[in-house]
């Protein structure tokens, strides 16, 4: 077995790498760019190198340079992850001339697979089934014509040098023909340097369900059953599961071998997928194969009990598989969500930032969670915003849903928008329970599935009021002012404190005046009075909102609060200001600084008559602004200070004539 390897990625596949790497003794040589200086995959790592600055192009792309560091660093191989450099044959050349393992399948099989149509041909001569169609070297458009009068209506027209579901056109009808295969010409010739066109039977329903595959150097290849992931946006994944649900042992077997016959028809070796369509008649047929392993991975991990990683390096080391066809057992149900720094209101669009607060559901053997970050981690523009993995297995499939459920709403991220929400409402949709899966199930169900949410506002709102009054009276380092609850000036003993909170959402402010009364707040809101009770411990704030008691995390980062109740995030924006209401004492004339700070705007001027309630003075204190209000009408006589000028406590601001009664 190796003693050491580099991993040529980053975020959670290199973390979770790295894992199993160091479960097998073997050090770890982690590449980072400038960007990931301090990423978890670098800090997991046992040593790690600088490959260049954050663009992919000039850092996780490097082949040269990731060659040249796994030479220095004495790395005996080298594990490509997903994406990057994971199906680049160059470099998988480099690595064998380099004297360097490459943890993955032999060039041959990567070059074999790349081009769709030289692998529909290598799978057709296997004996693997093929939709209907054509994927021959003529191009002619007479030839072409003359396949697709053969084919039927709707067909499809494929680049066979796409990928990803680009370049691909439905033709509904033969008139349609002659236009669609010069555009999809026009597009695969632009997009991809190559306008070869296959032409397939269209299904129109059909189910993505791929194999898990797995070949060594001595003959051996198994396949570990297969996984769902029929829900796909944009033909990226959202949500995968093993087993496929309404999959009978029988079609597993099928399948399975039929997947086996294709690796072993391109000589595998390694971890590989292939990938089927899986029409509504349980015929099944070819789509592509993938060699490498795959970010879903750990669905079948949780069905098996195997550690694919593990079973990489084995097999890279030149032993054995662990385990024979028989011996391969499937256990549970297991489902994986891919959270996201997107949103989903706004056409997923990704989303960067920092996380400033991040909190992760328990792991158990039920849950787990992939990840490369931590909180206060940026989600950074140069590279896939995903944030982690969360996988969840039970007994069955509706328990698995039941605990994917739950742990969603325990997955609490603020800093940046997250697909979180969007990822429960599909979980919890009656269809996915019900599992009617087909490759445009989110198309098909987007109505329900972005619906705005009747989202508890008001209650996030006083949710928020409560935490930041809870949070002043936590006991403040002796260095910091104290709270406006703990200052006597400006207060009268026999007054009835009252904050003024403006709260922004969504762009509305929204007001609320609150009173602490003994042991409880009245909290004024819409010309609603609420009873309050709140209790703030750590980031749980347990608060009873009239008849009803509620526990709720709240995380602070400088005046954003940010409310989580079940699965929805609602963010608050703070302005406080803290008015005193005299009790018409003789405490007329000049109003005083409630503590140190400095006036951030002066609203008046010597000379005005101004009338109870107006804001005379704006300070700012403890990242908070405080308006100074007129406590009657009246006349201002002198206002000593103006914008920018630092004030202590208790100084005098504004001298007032308050209006003979
Ligand atoms: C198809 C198909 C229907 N009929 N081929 C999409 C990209 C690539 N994986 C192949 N794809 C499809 N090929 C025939 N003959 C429907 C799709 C398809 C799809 C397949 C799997 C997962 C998601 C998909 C989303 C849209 C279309």
């Amino acid at each position: 077995m190796f003693r050491k390897i580099l991993i040529a990625n980053r975020g959670e596949i290199a973390c979770r790498v790295i894992d199993t790497a160091h479960k097998l003794g073997i050090r770890c040589v982690a590449v980072y760019s400038e960007a990931d200086a301090n990423a978890r995959h670098v800090r997991m790592a046992d040593e790690a190198y600088l490959l260049g600055p954050a663009p992919s192009k000039d850092s996780y792309l490097r082949s040269d340079k990731i060659i040249d560091i796994a030479k220095q660093s004495g790395a005996e191989a080298i594990h490509p992850g997903y994406g990057f450099l994971s199906e680049n044959e160059e470099f998988a050349k480099a690595c064998a001339d380099a004297g360097v393992v490459f943890i993955g399948p032999p060039v041959g099989a990567i070059t074999a697979m790349g081009s769709k149509s030289a692998a529909k041909k290598i799978m057709a001569d296997a004996g693997v089934p093929l939709v209907p169609g054509y994927h021959g070297d003529d191009q002619s458009d007479a030839l072409l014509a003359a396949e697709s009068a053969k084919i039927g209506y709707p067909q499809l027209l494929k680049a066979a040098y796409g990928g990803g579901g680009k370049g691909m056109r439905v033709v509904w009808n033969k008139a349609e023909f002659s236009d669609a295969l010069a555009g999809a010409r026009r597009e695969a010739k632009a997009g991809f340097g190559n306008d070869k066109m296959l032409i397939e039977r269209y299904l129109t329903k059909p189910r993505h369900i791929e194999i898990q595959v797995f070949c060594d150097n001595h003959g051996n290849a198994v396949y570990l059953a297969e996984r769902d992931c029929s829900i796909q946006r944009r033909h990226q994944k959202v949500i995968e599961e093993a087993p496929a649900p309404n999959f009978s042992s029988e079609q597993r077997k099928a399948m399975g071998e039929a997947a086996v016959k294709a690796a072993k028809a391109i000589d595998y070796r390694g971890a590989g997928t292939v990938e089927f369509l899986f029409d509504e008649d349980g015929s099944f047929y070819f789509m592509e194969m993938n060699t490498r392993l795959q970010v879903e991975h750990p669905v079948t991990e949780m069905i098996t009990g195997q550690d694919l990683v593990k079973w990489q390096l084995l097999v890279a080391a030149d032993e054995a598989l662990p385990l024979s066809q028989d011996e391969v057992q499937i256990d549970g149900h297991a489902i994986e969500v891919r959270v996201y720094a997107e949103d989903p209101d706004n056409d997923f669009l990704p989303q960067t930032g920092k996380l400033t607060y991040l909190r992760q559901p328990e792991a158990s053997r039920y849950v787990r969670v992939d990840t490369g970050v931590v909180e206060n981690d940026e989600v950074s523009p140069y590279y896939d915003p995903m944030i982690a993995k969360l996988i969840v297995w039970d007994e069955s499939r509706d328990r698995a849903i039941a605990r994917m459920l739950r742990a969603l709403d325990d997955y609490r991220i603020a800093g940046v928008t997250t697909n979180l929400s969007f990822l429960t409402s599909l979980t919890e949709h009656p269809a996915f329970k019900a599992a009617e899966l087909d490759t445009n199930f989110i198309n098909h169900h987007q109505d329900t599935l972005f619906a705005p949410a009747n989202k508890e506002n008001n209650q996030a709102l006083v949710l928020a009021a409560l935490f930041i009054l809870e949070q002043q009276k936590t006991p403040l380092p002796s260095h910091s002012s104290p709270s406006p609850w703990q200052y006597s000036h400006g207060w009268r003993l026999n007054e009835t404190p009252t904050v003024v909170l403006n709260l922004i959402h969504d762009e509305q402010a929204q007001q609320l005046t609150i009173r602490e009364q003994q042991q409880h707040y009245v909290v004024e809101l819409q010309g609603q009075q609420i009873c309050c009770l709140a209790e703030l411990s750590g980031d749980e704030l347990s608060a009873t909102l009239g008849d009803h008691k509620t526990k709720v995390r709240v995380s602070r980062y400088q005046d954003t609060i940010s409310v989580f109740i079940k699965h929805h995030r609602y963010d608050f924006i703070y302005r406080t200001e803290v008015t005193t209401e005299l009790d018409g004492s003789e405490h007329a004339g000049s109003l005083t600084a409630p503590m140190n700070g400095t006036i951030v705007a002066v609203m008046t001027k010597a000379g005005a008559t101004v009338k109870a309630g107006d804001t005379l003075v704006i300070m700012e204190a403890m990242k908070m602004e405080y308006s100074i209000k007129a406590p009657k009408n009246g006349v201002v006589n002198e206002v000593f200070y103006g914008a920018g000028d630092l004030v202590k406590d208790g100084a005098e601001l504004v001298d007032f004539s308050p209006e003979e009664a």
